[in-house]
C-alpha cells in the first residue's frame, strides 16, 4: 500500500473532524489525485513512445473517486471499469508499481497481482484466493472482483456480488461464515460510464436491483462522450438520472436513492458519497450517484485524441473544470494549503510516480534482459562449434540489438538458431534445447495457466462414489431423482442457494425443484424475474463470495440472452486473474430435442466456443445428472450441466445414495461394447443410438456405443481413441449443427487422441441439419438425427467397407 492511501476511509464523518485533520486528509488526498494524474501522464507517454501496447486512464474521474473512497469499508467490493485507478489507489487496493507493471504487461503476479500481465491496464482485481485456490478472510480486506473491458459487462456481476449481502443478512444459518460477510454490511460499489448505461445489461441490472432491494451503489462516470459518440446519440434526454427517475423509491415502495453531483466539487462528492452509501449500507437500498461534468484531459485512451471529436469550447470548458484543478483552487482558496506548498507538494508527487515507473520497467527489463543475455550467449557458444557461424551470430547480434525486447524475442532466437543447425549435433546446441524447454515451461505458466483454479477442491478431484441401488430401487420419474438429489444437498450443505425463472414456487418447469422451497425458504429456492444475464451475474457474485450458487437458465435456447455474462465475464475469471480470484457457479439448464425452433437447442458448439472456462456437462439422464451436480456442488469450479428436456418423466432408478454418488468429470462410459464401429454420442441423441445399436445386431453390425458424458473435459482417459484401435471405425452422433460440437468431439479424438492413426476409413458425424428443428414431431424427425438415420449411417459406413457383407439397403 502506498504512504498515501487512506486505508479503512469511511470511519470519520468531515463534520466530526477538527480543522487540521480536515486539512491533512483533503492535502492527503490531493496528493493522492495528483500523483493518480501524473501515472495516466506517464503513462500515456509509455505507451506513444512504445515501452507499452496500449493505454487507458482514469484522468479526469479522480476528486469523484476520492470522494467514494472514503465511505468504502473492509468487507466492500468493487466492480468497476478501467477508469478507477485513483479510487484503487485512495483505498490501497492497488498502487503505482502495479499501475505501471500491469501498463508493461508484467506476467509475475506479484507484480501484477491483478492479472499477471493477462490484462490491460487500468483493470484490476485483488486476490481473493490464495495459491492453493483456497478462499482469504474477504471481511478482513477490500476487494475487488475482476474488471473485464466490455461495457457495461461487469453489471451482472455487480449485482450478484451485492445480492451476497442481502442473503448473508436475511438467512442468520449463514451468520457463521464470517470471513465472507458481517451481516451483509458489505456494499458493492459500481461504476460504470455514462456511454456504457446505453448497453441492455445496465438497464436489466438497474431494474433487477431495484426489484431484489441490494447494496449496490452505481456511480455514472458522466463526461458527456463515449469515445467519440456524445450524450446527445447516447442517451435520452442526454441524462441518466434524469431517465431512471422513476426508480427513486417513495413512501412505501421499494426502488434507488438517486444523487447527482458534479465530479469537480470535491466537497459535495464527500456530502454525497456519505449519504448516499449510509442508506445503502444500513437499508440495503440501491443507490445510484451520477457525477457529472467529467472530463478527458487526455481523451478517451492512446488510441486517438479528443480534439478530433471535442469543439474548442468543449476542449476549453474541460481544462478549466478538470476536477484536479477545481480541487486546488478551493484548497487554496479555503486556506487548506498555500499555493507554495502545494505546488512543493506537487513536485515531490510527479518524482515519486516517476520512481515508482522506472522500479516497474527496471523490475521486468532485468529480468528479461537476463534472459536475453542467456539465449546470446548460448547462441554464441553454439556458433563457435556450428558450421554456420556467421547465421547464428548474426541471429544473436540481431537479438543484443531488439529494442525493447521481450521474451519472446530470446525465444524465438533460439528456436530460429535450432532451425538453422537442424542436421548438427553437439553439446551447445543441446545447450539450447535445454533451455528452450525450461523456458516453455515458465512461459506456459506465465501465459498459458488458470483457466480453471485447478486447486485440490478442483471437481476433477472429488472422491468418486459409485452410485447404489437397493435390490427393489424405486422407479422413479426423472425429475424425483434430481429433485431428490438436490433435497440431500440442501441439508448437507446451507451455503448451496438456487434461483431461477419459475425455479421458486412451482419448483422449476419440470419440476426438480418441486416441494424444495416450501422446505427450504425462498430466500436458498427462489424465483427470478425473466434476465438471464442477471441469474448468472447472481451466480457469479454470489460464488466470489462463497455461497455455491445453482444458477438455472430455463431452456438452453435462453443461454445466449446471458452469453456475454458467462463467456467474458465467468469463463474467463480465473484465467485473466492468473488464479486469483475463482466462481464456483454451477449453471443448470436443459435442453436437446423437445418441440419447435426455442425449444429445442443443442448448441453444444457455442457452448464449447464461448465458455471455454467451464466445464460442459451433458448426462444422458437425470441420474447421471444427479451425479454430476453432486460433483460439482462439492467442487470449486464453474461448470454448466445441461439435462435432457426429455427425459423428466422417463423412468429411472433411485440411487440410495442420490446425494452423494458422484460422476467424475471427464470420464466416459461404454453403454455398449461392441467391435464393428465407435459411436459416440451425448445428452438425448444417446437412446436413439442405443436403440439403434439393438436395430444394427440384426443386420449383423454390432457397434459399441461411448457417452463422454462431459465435453470438457473430454476423456481424460482416451477411451474414445482407444476404442477405435478395436473397431477402426468412428461415428459421432449429436443434434447440434454439422460441424460444431460434432467437429470438437473429432479433434479430440482424430488429433488429441491420435484415433487418426486407428482408422481404416473416413471418419463420420450425423448431427442434425442446419437450421433449428421446426415444431411438431415430423418436423423433428426430418432435422434431428432419428433411429433410423443413425442406422444408415452406421450400416452405410459397413457397407462401403464390405459391400459384400453389407449390401446396400436402399
Ligand atoms: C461491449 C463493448 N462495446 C464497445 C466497446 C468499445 N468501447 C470501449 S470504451 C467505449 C466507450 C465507453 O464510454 P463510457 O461508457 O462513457 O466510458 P468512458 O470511457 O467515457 O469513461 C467503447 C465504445 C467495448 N469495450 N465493449
Ligand atoms: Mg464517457
Amino acid at each position: 500500500m502506498p504512504e498515501t492511501a487512506n486505508p479503512g476511509a469511511g470511519n470519520n464523518t468531515i463534520a466530526e473532524l477538527s480543522f487540521d485533520d480536515f486539512k491533512s486528509i483533503v492535502i492527503k488526498d490531493y496528493r493522492i489525485g495528483y500523483e493518480s494524474r501524473q501515472a495516466s501522464i506517464i503513462g500515456r507517454r509509455e505507451v506513444l513512445t512504445g515501452k507499452a501496447k496500449f493505454g487507458i486512464f482514469g484522468d479526469g474521474k479522480e476528486v469523484a473517486q476520492l470522494a467514494m473512497a472514503k465511505v468504502f469499508r473492509k468487507g466492500d467490493w468493487r466492480a468497476g471499469y478501467y477508469r478507477d485507478q485513483t479510487f484503487m489507489f485512495a483505498t490501497g487496493m492497488s498502487n503505482l508499481k502495479e499501475f505501471f507493471a500491469q501498463l508493461y504487461a508484467n506476467p509475475d503476479i506479484t507484480e501484477d497481482p491483478a492479472s499477471g500481465g493477462r490484462q490491460m491496464n487500468c483493470h484490476y482485481a485483488t486476490r481473493f484466493i490464495n495459491e492453493d485456490g483456497s478462499w482469504k478472510n474477504q471481511a478482513e480486506t477490500m476487494n475487488c472482483s475482476a474488471d473485464i473491458s466490455t461495457t457495461g459487462g461487469h453489471m451482472p456481476r455487480l449485482l450478484g456480488l451485492a445480492y451476497a449481502s442481502k442473503l448473508y443478512r436475511q438467512n442468520s444459518d449463514l451468520a457463521p461464515l464470517t470471513n465472507f460477510s458481517v451481516n451483509g454490511n458489505e456494499v458493492v460499489f459500481g461504476t460504470i460510464g455514462n456511454g456504457a448505461t446505453s448497453e441492455g445489461l445496465f438497464f436489466e441490472v438497474f431494474n433487477a436491483a431495484g426489484v431484489l432491494q441490494v447494496p449496490m451503489a452505481i456511480s455514472v462516470w458522466d463526461d458527456a462522450y463515449a469515445i467519440s459518440v456524445p450524450a446527445s446519440i447516447q442517451t435520452t434526454k442526454e441524462d441518466i438520472s434524469e431517465i431512471l427517475s422513476g426508480f427513486q423509491r417513495e413512501t412505501g415502495t421499494n426502488g434507488y436513492e438517486i444523487f447527482k453531483v458534479r465530479g469537480w466539487d470535491y466537497v459535495a462528492l464527500c456530502e454525497t458519497y456519505e449519504r448516499a452509501i449510509a442508506v445503502c449500507r444500513e437499508e440495503h437500498v440501491p443507490v445510484l450517484i451520477h457525477v457529472v461534468e467529467m472530463t478527458q484531459p487526455q481523451g478517451h485512451s492512446t488510441s486517438g485524441s479528443h480534439e478530433r471529436y471535442k469543439t474548442k469550447d468543449r476542449l476549453t470548458w474541460e481544462s478549466d473544470y478538470d476536477c484536479l484543478l477545481q480541487m486546488r483552487n478551493w484548497m487554496v482558496e479555503s486556506a487548506i494549503i498555500t499555493e507554495e506548498d502545494i505546488t512543493a507538494l506537487e513536485d515531490e508527487a510527479k518524482k515519486y510516480v516517476r520512481e515508482c515507473q522506472r522500479e516497474a520497467w527496471n523490475i521486468l527489463g532485468d529480468k528479461i534482459k537476463a534472459e536475453i543475455d542467456e539465449a546470446v550467449q548460448l547462441i554464441n557458444a553454439l556458433s563457435h562449434v556450428s558450421e554456420l557461424k556467421n547465421e547464428l551470430e548474426d541471429v544473436s547480434a540481431e537479438l543484443l540489438a531488439c529494442v525493447d525486447p521481450g521474451r519472446k524475442d530470446a525465444a524465438s532466437a533460439i528456436r530460429k538458431a535450432l532451425r538453422l543447425t537442424v542436421s548438427e549435433n553437439s553439446d551447445e546446441k543441446y545447450a539450447l534445447i535445454e533451455w528452450l524447454t525450461e523456458e516453455n515451461a515458465k512461459n506456459k505458466e506465465r501465459f498459458n495457466s488458470k483457466l480453471f483454479t485447478g486447486s485440490s477442491s478442483s471437481p476433477l478431484n472429488v472422491n468418486v462414489v459409485p452410485a447404489h441401488y437397493e435390490e427393489d430401487a424405486a422407479l422413479l420419474d426423472g425429475r424425483e431423482i434430481l429433485n431428490a438429489c438436490f433435497d440431500a444437498n440442501f441439508e448437507r450443505d446451507i451455503t448451496i442457494v438456487a434461483f431461477g425463472e419459475d425455479l421458486g414456487a412451482i419448483g422449476d418447469v419440470n419440476q426438480g425443484f418441486a416441494g424444495l422451497q416450501a422446505k427450504y425458504g425462498d430466500i436458498r429456492i427462489t424465483d427470478t424475474g425473466i434476465r438471464e444475464s442477471s441469474i448468472i451475474g447472481k451466480g457469479m457474485g454470489l460464488a466470489m463470495r462463497g455461497l455455491k450458487p445453482i444458477a438455472e437458465i430455463q431452456y438452453v435456447d435462453y443461454l445466449l440472452y446471458a452469453i456475454t455474462v458467462l463467456s467474458d465475464d465467468l469463463a474467463s475469471l480465473s484465467y485473466r486473474t492468473a488464479g486469483g480470484q475463482k466462481a464456483p457457479v454451477i449453471v443448470r439448464t436443459r435442453g436437446h430435442r423437445l418441440e419447435g425452433i426455442w425449444h429445442s437447442g443443442s448448441p453444444l458448439g457455442i457452448i464449447l466456443n464461448a465458455l471455454r472456462g467451464l466445464h460442459v456437462c451433458v448426462p444422458r439422464n437425470m441420474t447421471q445428472a444427479a451425479g454430476m451436480y453432486n460433483t460439482l456442488l462439492r467442487g470449486d469450479e464453474p461448470a454448466i450441466v445441461i439435462e435432457c428436456l426429455n427425459g423428466y418423466r422417463l423412468k429411472e432408478k433411485l440411487p440410495t445414495n442420490v446425494g452423494e454418488f458422484t460422476v467424475p468429470l471427464g470420464k466416459v462410459e461404454i453403454l455398449k461394447e461392441g467391435s464393428d464401429m465407435t459411436v459416440i454420442s451425448y445428452g438425448s441423441t444417446l437412446r436413439i443410438v442405443m436403440e439403434a445399436a439393438a436395430e444394427l445386431e440384426k443386420l449383423g453390425v454390432n457397434i459399441e456405443v461411448i457417452d463422454p458424458q462431459t465435453l470438457y473435459p473430454f476423456d481424460i482417459d482416451n477411451v474414445c481413441g482407444n476404442s477405435l484401435y478395436k473397431t477402426n471405425k468412428l461415428l459421432v452422433v449429436d443434434e447440434d449443427l454439422p460441424g460444431a460440437a460434432s467437429a470438437y468431439i473429432l479433434q479430440k479424438v482424430l488429433e488429441a487422441q491420435k484415433g487418426y492413426y486407428a482408422l481404416d476409413s473416413p471418419p463420420r458425424t450425423l448431427s442434425a441439419k442446419d437450421h433449428r428443428p421446426p415444431y411438431g414431431s415430423d418436423g423433428d424427425y426430418f432435422t434431428k438425427p432419428s433411429v433410423d438415420d443413425v442406422i444408415e449411417a452406421v450400416y452405410g459406413m459397413m457397407h462401403e467397407s464390405n459391400p459384400g457383407k453389407y449390401p446396400a439397403i436402399y
